[in-house]
Parts: structure tokens; C-alpha cells; sequence
């Protein structure tokens, strides 16, 4: 395949001004990456002492990552605004004529940091009208999202994104580049595997319950399941990019509206299901048809292969 960068491959897109933000995230991502491959060696690992908008315990590199983010997205011209899981409210930049909002969870899953596992950077872009409201702006559905992606820091740093015409994935090389490496990604139809976190199975609504026993049965197309579960989303949701099946975070008692983000979690990773062919719901609905009506609100997200999902939003909407 060609030596194509992701900067070079955004400037060839039907949104060339979106080049100089995925160089910012990229610049941002080569250094979470690489104090997240240090983080053994220096005091990186653990709490921060103080707890987030989320009510969740912040890790020290989920400040560090946000730091980054915040600073690397910060000194464009083009970004009016920047919205993150790590910040109570939305950070205005110096640049209110600028034309995108990013929106992202700077480092999701890092509760896995410490035991060495896959951890990764969600992000959204969206776009803000001349002298439009920029709040107004990052409220829009996920329908509206311009690109959407994330970073994967696994056993190779991967950048998957999406500008609205595919999906493409991006490989960090030893020059310090996000390289094509796979384009027009197309998510299998029906997959080997189901994900979720069972542990919660007893307090979903049932519907869910009889969706999963129903699958483990065989009743979609005869196909039998493996279970896989990381518990961190970025990595969870690659492995359904790629080989297919379904991610579940049901309503939960604990977590009656969802566990997981719409604007940082479900948005984004909804675009990039649905460009490769897949499908996103919070349940009887479309994830990206959300109106939202906070920054920090939550959904419950069923994300995967369209036979997985579509049989589950049937299940759980006969069920209303
Ligand atoms: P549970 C990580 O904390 C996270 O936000 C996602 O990355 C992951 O999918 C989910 O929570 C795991 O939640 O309740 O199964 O531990």
C-alpha cells in the first residue's frame, strides 16, 4: 500500500480543513501512547486524587491525556470549542470563529492502564454554523457528527476514523506517522462473538436477557457464540469492527439510562459502526438520532454487526 498519512489522506477528503486537526490529535496520541508504554517506569499510574464530572475516581493519565488533548486541539485556529468526559463543562477556546467542536473522552478505559491493557482516545467532530451558537452546536445528533474515530494503545497504536465515506485505519509507524493500513473497513455481518459485562445481566431489563439467551441458542441464523469481554470500550469495539458480533451496555439498575457517553462514546463509535456497514442502538432507537440535551449524558449502547443489532432493537421494541 502507498506510504499515506492520516493528515494526507483528511487533505485529499471531502474535508481537506479537517487535516490539521488529526495532525493535532495524532501529535496528542504519539505522546499518550507513549507515556502510557512508560507508564511502569514513572509515577503515572494510579488515582489523581480527585474525581471527575463522572463521579469516577481520575487515574493520573487521564489527566495527562486531557492535558494533552486540551493543549494540542487548543492552539487551532479552527476549533471553537472542546468538550471532554474529564471537564465539567465545555472549554471555549480563543477562537470563536472557529468552525469545529471535538468532542472526546481523552483516555477511556484506563482503569485497565495499571494491569497493561488496551486503553484508548474517543473522539466527534462537529460543526458549528458562521455565528452559530457553539452550545447549541455541540448538542447536535450524532447524525450530524462531521468525522468521528478513535486511538487504540495496543501492541500497535492504531488511529480508525471516519469522515462520513468509510472507515479507515491508520497504524503508528516508528517515524512517529498514522499510516494507512486498512481502508473501506466493512464490518462482518453476523459475528463469532458477544460482549458485555454478565455481571449485570440479572438487573437488565429482560428483554436483554431473553436477546442474549435467544442468541446463545442459536436462533440467529443458526450461528453459535463465543463470549469476549476487555472492558475498555475502545478495545472492545475494535475487536466488533473487525471480526464482528456485538458490544451490549444495557440500562442497568445501577446505571438505569446507560453507563456509557453519548456525545464521547456512543456518537462517535455509532458513525464508525454504521460506515462500515453496522449498526448502533440504545435500544428500540438509533444511537445517532438522539437528541442530546446534556454534555455528559449517558445512553445504554448496543453496537455491532447489523444482524446482532437489528434483532436486538426488534426484541427490545416489541418488548415497550
Ligand atoms: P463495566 C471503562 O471504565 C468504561 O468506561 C468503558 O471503557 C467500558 O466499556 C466500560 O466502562 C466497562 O464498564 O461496568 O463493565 O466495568
Amino acid at each position: 500500500m502507498d506510504r499515506v498519512t492520516v493528515e494526507q489522506h483528511v487533505a485529499a477528503s471531502a474535508q481537506p480543513l479537517l487535516a490539521e486537526v488529526f495532525a493535532a490529535i495524532g501529535t496528542a496520541a504519539r505522546e499518550i501512547g507513549r507515556k502510557i508504554r512508560l507508564a511502569g517506569l514513572s509515577d503515572v499510574l494510579g488515582a489523581a486524587g480527585a474525581t471527575n464530572v463522572q463521579g469516577e475516581q481520575q487515574q493520573k493519565l487521564d489527566v495527562f491525556a486531557n492535558d494533552v488533548m486540551m493543549a494540542e486541539l487548543g492552539k487551532l485556529g479552527s476549533v471553537a470549542a472542546l468538550v471532554s468526559e474529564e471537564d465539567d463543562d465545555a472549554v471555549l477556546t480563543s477562537h470563536p470563529a472557529g468552525e469545529w467542536i471535538v468532542i472526546f473522552d481523552p483516555l477511556d478505559g484506563s482503569s485497565n492502564i495499571d494491569v497493561n491493557v488496551n486503553v484508548g482516545t474517543i473522539f466527534s467532530i462537529q460543526r458549528v454554523a458562521p455565528g452559530g451558537d457553539v452550545h447549541a452546536a455541540m448538542l447536535q445528533p450524532g447524525t450530524a457528527q462531521i468525522a468521528a474515530g478513535y486511538v487504540v494503545y495496543g501492541p500497535s497504536c492504531m488511529m480508525v476514523i471516519s469522515l462520513g465515506a468509510g472507515v479507515d485505519a491508520f497504524t503508528l509507524d516508528d517515524s512517529g506517522d498514522f499510516l494507512l493500513g486498512t481502508a473501506a473497513m466493512h464490518m462482518p455481518t453476523q459475528g463469532p462473538y458477544y460482549s458485555t459485562n454478565e455481571a449485570n445481566a440479572s438487573t437488565w431489563p429482560a428483554a436483554y436477557r431473553e436477546y442474549l439467551q435467544w442468541l446463545l441458542d442459536g436462533k440467529l441464523n443458526g450461528k453459535t457464540y463465543s463470549s469476549r469481554y476487555i472492558g475498555s470500550l475502545v478495545a472492545d469495539f475494535h475487536r466488533t469492527l473487525l471480526k464482528g458480533g456485538v458490544f451490549l451496555y444495557p440500562p442497568t439498575d445501577k446505571a438505569p439510562a446507560g453507563k456509557l457517553r453519548l456525545l464521547y462514546e456512543a456518537n462517535p463509535l455509532g458513525m464508525l459502526a454504521e460506515q462500515a456497514g453496522g449498526a448502533a442502538v440504545f435500544g428500540a432507537g438509533r444511537i445517532l438520532e438522539i437528541e442530546p440535551s446534556k454534555i455528559h449524558q449517558r445512553t445504554p449502547l448496543i453496537v455491532g454487526s447489523k444482524a446482532e443489532v437489528d434483532a436486538l432493537q426488534k426484541m427490545v421494541a416489541e418488548a415497550n
